[in-house]
């Protein structure tokens, strides 16, 4: 790692691949020893990489096989290019590191475009001429477009032009900005409260390189069970036993596929974690065993507050083990949140962590396969709920954790919380992957936890607003996240509600949830029109899950999200650099929702090739914009030329009925698809209990070449559907994993 020091401000630049570059400033010329929370590995854990390092009187250069490094002698000042000599992530000055602020200014390139930022409200998907705070709020205002600090804080930003395309990750923890082109539109600066001015460059040059380098650095979601990507139902205000059951009654009577249902706060023992209320949710061991015998799974909320009750376990255990949070006082630091008075687990701790995921044990004994983890931002009401509900804050910024204080570990806190309930889940549950998801959270939350956007509310604006921000986290990462379907406050329409389910439905993690204030928020709660428009794009998300598993697996192994933006497929058109509106989901399927009232049609932009008109089987030449008809009942969809979709059975649940028969729809033109299958819920596949199949679509022939791998799916009949091609009719062969080859 060559270190070089100017007047006193030490730069260590460490190339980790030859496109993952590392930058660390440390004043005096020392690098402190420090922890990194959020990475997956140290600089040292990479395989070593080949670069070279060239001086001339004016630059030191440092080149790798992909980009040069290029620092300015006189100024200190970096900037990098790729191998057309093109010019990016240029220091516009100097890099000031004070004892109090760090800051990092960037000049924005001609035609560059801003990606990534985390979650965050507006319905732009380009993210110029704003500043974003990195610090993770209980944002319990509506989420309007002023709204900036959100419940995750995912510093990392994603750069966008024709042939080049890059991300940068400041790894710090502390309350943190980007200023991007708001205060100089020509300047990216990147500043903290705090730390060190320390961050990655992600070099592409594509989007999907990008992805696959904040893999490598931050980690990707491990593969969910396969029911977790099924219809999730969830409302705050769930209260009993029997609603339960009635809920998950009214599923299998009507027909609407679902796999979870969500165990709001209710279920608890006045708001205590991990107890369940003695008289409404007396047996619930029993009641999860039915569900399940039903095809249904239990998540059950936890929030990080623990009631101060000394008759309390959690909390006798937490006290006397010294784990809870402490003011700078050396006292327990104390808040109000849904149990009234409360203290916090500190998460940072090893041994904090693994008590807490031990905790779920409490959970897991009585059937539950999932957690979802609140409030961990962590919230912080100002006065007892008996004085009415005060504004929302947070942990004293000076409480300390471990060798630290709070204003350092506050942006860790849900990603810590969430870190503990997956690991722990891992060791309660050694052969069922479970399923955890965390409203707060940082840069590389992936690797514990699926996300969602907290409390949206049942407005257009918001159905909008889930689109870019689903593809943000997805380019920031967090490739396994969605809106509550619906809405969380306020009620939905039926209007609304079925224009939500239709997007819904297509969400990575797809989950109906609203507020006890607000009216009932499940399927059939609209009318029977309203109904059917659910439980058909249930059904379809439902029979595509043999192509979004295979999605999922691949963003497990190289961080790909599964919602792209269009230009993730076409950065070098800028037609697409703006829209915000429709999104790929997969290489194959573009969505086109409607997210207005009283619409029935949309402008959609088909780029470059050929389409298909998913309903309709229309072929369509891009580059073109064209009038997608749009009544209630019809979400646009459209696949790209060459695309192979595999699909399955319509299912009440995830798990209801093997993959059988396969059903491959084949569009003319050429493309491929990788099928992935496997059990479904244990880790068998970490041990080479998968089977992967290449379909591969070329010349009007498809080749579905031999499986590989160690798990087999039963005797199935493959069903080939052929679309554009010359030959309509369908053609059915068996299948035993030996190698096929269609004619078209
Ligand atoms: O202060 O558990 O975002 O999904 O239903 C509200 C009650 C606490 C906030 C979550 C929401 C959940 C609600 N929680």
């Amino acid at each position: 790692m060559p270190t070089f020091t100017f007047d006193r401000l030490a730069l260590a630049v460490s190339v980790l691949t030859p496109k993952l570059i590392r930058l660390r400033y440390a004043r005096n010329g020392k690098f402190a020893k420090r922890r990194a929370w959020a990475v997956t590995k140290d600089d040292s854990e990479f395989a070593p990489t080949q670069s070279d390092v060239n001086e001339t009187s004016q630059e030191i250069i440092i080149n790798t096989n992909a980009i040069s490094i290029h620092i300015q002698r006189d100024t200190s000042k970096i900037h990098f290019t790729d191998s057309q000599n093109k010019i990016f992530c240029a220091d516009d000055a100097r890099p000031s590191v004070t004892s109090v602020t760090k800051s990092v200014a960037k000049s924005v390139a001609t035609g560059e475009h801003f990606y990534g930022f985390g979650e965050r409200t507006y319905s732009s998907l380009e993210r110029s001429g704003c500043i974003y705070t990195h610090w993770a709020t209980d944002t319990a205002v509506p989420h309007t477009p002023d709204v900036d600090r959100m419940y995750v804080a995912i510093p990392i930003y994603f750069s966008v032009r024709p042939n080049l395309a890059y991300a940068v990750y400041f790894n710090n923890t502390y309350r943190s900005q980007f200023d991007v082109g708001y205060t100089d539109p020509n300047q990216i600066r990147f500043s903290a409260h705090g730390g060190e001015i320390d961050y990655y460059v992600f070099y592409g040059p594509t989007p999907r390189e990008v992805n696959e380098g904040i893999a490598q650095l931050l980690g990707t979601h491990p593969l969910p069970p396969r029911w977790a990507l099924g219809y999730h139902q969830s409302r705050w205000g769930y209260k009993s036993d029997q609603e339960i059951r009635q809920l998950a009654k009214e599923f299998r009577k009507r027909e609407i596929p679902c796999d979870v249902i969500h165990f709001d706060i209710d279920y608890m023992d006045g708001y205590r974690v991990f107890t369940w209320h003695p008289t409404r949710f007396k047996n619930p061991k029993k009641l999860i065993a039915d569900l399940r015998r039903d095809g249904f799974r239990a998540v059950t909320i936890i929030d990080p507050g623990v009631k101060a009750d000394k008759k309390y376990f959690v909390y006798q255990e937490g006290l006397k083990k010294n784990y809870f949070i402490k003011k700078r006082n050396g006292k327990v630091f104390h808040g109000y949140v849904w149990p009234d008075d409360s203290v916090f687990a500190d998460f940072t701790r090893d041994e904090v962590r693994v008590w807490w995921g031990e905790l779920q044990k409490h959970l897991t004994d009585k059937g539950v396969s999932g957690i979802w983890n609140d409030m961990n931002e962590p919230a912080v009401f100002s006065k007892p709920f008996s004085a009415g509900v005060g504004n929302t804050g947070t942990i004293d910024l000076d409480a300390k954790q471990s060798e630290t204080t709070h204003a350092e570990a506050h942006n860790v806190f849900g990603y810590n919380m969430a870190r503990a309930s997956y690991e722990g889940l891992r060791k309660l549950l050694p052969d069922e992957r479970a399923f955890t998801l965390t409203r707060s959270g940082f840069a590389g939350m992936q690797k514990f936890s699926a996300g969602w956007s907290g409390d949206n509310h049942a407005w257009w604006e918001h159905l909008e607003t889930s689109l870019p921000q689903a593809c943000n986290m997805g380019l920031s990462g967090v490739s396994f996240f969605g809106a509550d379907i619906g809405g969380f406050n306020e009620d939905a329409s039926p209007e609304l509600f079925a224009r939500w389910m239709q997007v819904g439905s297509l969400y990575p993690f797809a989950r109906g949830h609203s507020h006890t204030d607000s009216i009932y928020q499940e399927p059939w709660r609209f009318g029977e029109r309203v109904e059917k428009i659910c439980r058909d794009y249930l059904r379809l998300r439902y029979r595509l899950l043999p192509y979004l598993y295979s999605l999922f697996y691949e963003s497990s192994q190289h961080g790909t999200p599964i919602w792209r933006p269009m230009f993730y497929h076409y950065p070098n058109d800028e037609r697409t650099y703006h829209l915000h509106d429709q999104v790929m989901i997969g290489d194959s399927i573009l969505a086109a929702p409607i997210y207005k009232a009283n619409c029935d049609r949309r402008v959609v932009y088909l780029p470059q090739g050929e389409w298909f008109d998913y309903w309709t089987d229309e072929k369509i030449a891009g580059a073109t914009h064209i009038t997608a008809r749009a009544p209630l009942e019809v979400m646009p969809l459209y696949v790209r030329a060459g695309a192979v979709i595999p699909s399955g059975p319509d299912l009440n649940y995830a798990d209801e009925k093997p993959l059988s028969p396969l059903t491959l729809d084949v569009y003319a033109g050429e493309g491929e698809f990788t099928l992935y299958e496997d059990d479904g819920h244990t880790f068998g596949y970490e041990r080479g209990e998968y089977a992967l199949t290449r379909l591969e679509n070329k010349d009007s022939r498809l080749k579905i070449h031999k499986r590989e791998g160690n798990h087999a799916p039963p005797s199935r009949k493959i069903i080939i559907r052929p679309h554009g091609m010359e030959r309509k009719e369908t053609v059915e062969v068996e299948d035993d994993g030996a190698p096929i080859e269609i004619h078209f």
